[in-house]
């Protein structure tokens, strides 16, 4: 008599799977090339808000809810391939807030870093760890870790108008980690300690006070005013060519090191000159564009994305792609950059045409 038939090699494997799942294990060679992939296989999708179609939805927020009540009246910026997660790329979050004249947006710290680049209008300011200052379109500006922050809008209720920015947050970061806390100030505007410009004239001149010597995880000036980085972007256009996959790109620094100005957000704004179109680049770090002057296009694989003052683009990781410039292209960037260069694993790559 021959033995009795065994069950296909897949079924003793199924009921194997089975029952080391009773016990919380599964097997790893069904998953490895899924978990370890040879290149990126973003779940991030490319895509663009064209701000003349949200901004409305933006400002039609004012009517739902207050900065008050709303804590942050902020729409989430939700990239179609990671639907209801509130992140633009798997790393980082974005959303534009609106705040109203006369409106408070009330103090509160977290352990999560926030960038904001400003969209427009005039008159908010943001105090951040104790020192007042006034937002202007383009200028980017930064909350540190933990630090005490309210933003307010000081002209009279009826006079001025909106004011908006986006707020790029490492939420997804600090989510992986488990490592989100947050608190309420007891006041609604936690106090100013420090009169209001005093970072940049202490650390924005290239000046330094005398005698300083540690350095910081952030940037000690926490708003670049757009003025200025205007002019330096311009300054370049005079002195030479702009690197052919990049630009004319320039990164926001922390004048103590010379490090990126954040400790896991990269910031970063460049100018193309118009009909200058860049050759392919990719990187590891996805990447969220939004426009600041002129008109252009970025293009990724088939994708043609218009980009003008205010619109915002999200590029996925480790996609090549083209910026082109119609009229002088001033674009602001950020990605997770920072913590990828820190943990070792930032790469990237510049095409061939
Ligand atoms: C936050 O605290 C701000 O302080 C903006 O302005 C956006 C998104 C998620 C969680 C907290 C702010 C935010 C946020």
């Amino acid at each position: 008599m021959s033995a009795p038939a065994q069950a296909p090699i897949e079924s003793q494997r199924e009921a194997f799977y089975g029952r080391a799942d009773s016990q919380h294990l599964a097997p790893l060679w069904t998953r490895l090339k899924a978990l370890v992939p040879a290149e990126p296989a973003p779940l991030c999708v490319a895509h663009r808000w064209a701000y003349a179609d949200v901004r409305p939805f933006v400002l039609e927020s004012a009517a739902h809810i207050s900065a008050r009540e709303a804590e942050r009246r902020v729409l989430i910026l939700e990239n179609p391939g990671l639907k209801g997660s509130s992140r633009i790329t798997s790393s980082l979050f974005a959303g534009l807030q609106l705040i109203m004249p006369g409106e408070v947006a009330p103090a509160h710290r977290h352990t999560q870093s926030a960038l904001r680049f400003i969209v427009e209008g005039s008159g908010a300011y943001t105090a951040v760890d104790g020192e007042k200052t006034l937002m202007h379109p383009g200028d980017f500006v930064i909350t540190p870790s933990w630090a005490w922050h309210h933003h307010g809008h000081d002209a009279e209720p009826g006079k001025g108008g909106p004011m908006v920015w986006l707020d790029g947050l490492d939420i997804p970061i600090l989510a992986l980690f488990n490592s989100t806390f947050r608190e309420d100030h007891h006041t609604e505007q936690a106090p100013l300690t420090r009169p209001e410009g005093d970072a940049l004239a202490r650390f924005g001149q290239g000046l330094l006070p005398m005698g300083h010597r540690a350095t910081s995880l952030n940037s000690p000036i926490f708003n670049y005013p757009y003025r200025r980085t205007r002019d330096a972007l311009h300054a370049l256009t005079r002195a030479g060519e702009p690197d052919p996959h990049l630009g004319h790109l320039m990164r926001y620094a922390n004048p103590l090191d010379g490090g990126w100005a954040m400790p896991t957000m990269a910031t970063m704004i460049r100018l193309l000159p118009a009909g200058f179109a860049t050759q392919p680049y990719r990187s590891s770090d996805a990447m969220v564009f939004v426009g600041v002057e002129g008109h252009g296009e970025i293009r990724v694989a088939a994708q043609r994305f218009e980009i003008g003052p205010h619109d915002i683009v999200v590029v996925p990781g480790w996609l090549g792609y083209t910026l082109h410039a119609k009229a002088d292209l001033v674009l602001f960037s950020y990605s997770d950059r920072v913590a990828q260069e820190k943990l070792g694993f930032f790469r990237e790559q510049r095409l061939a045409g």
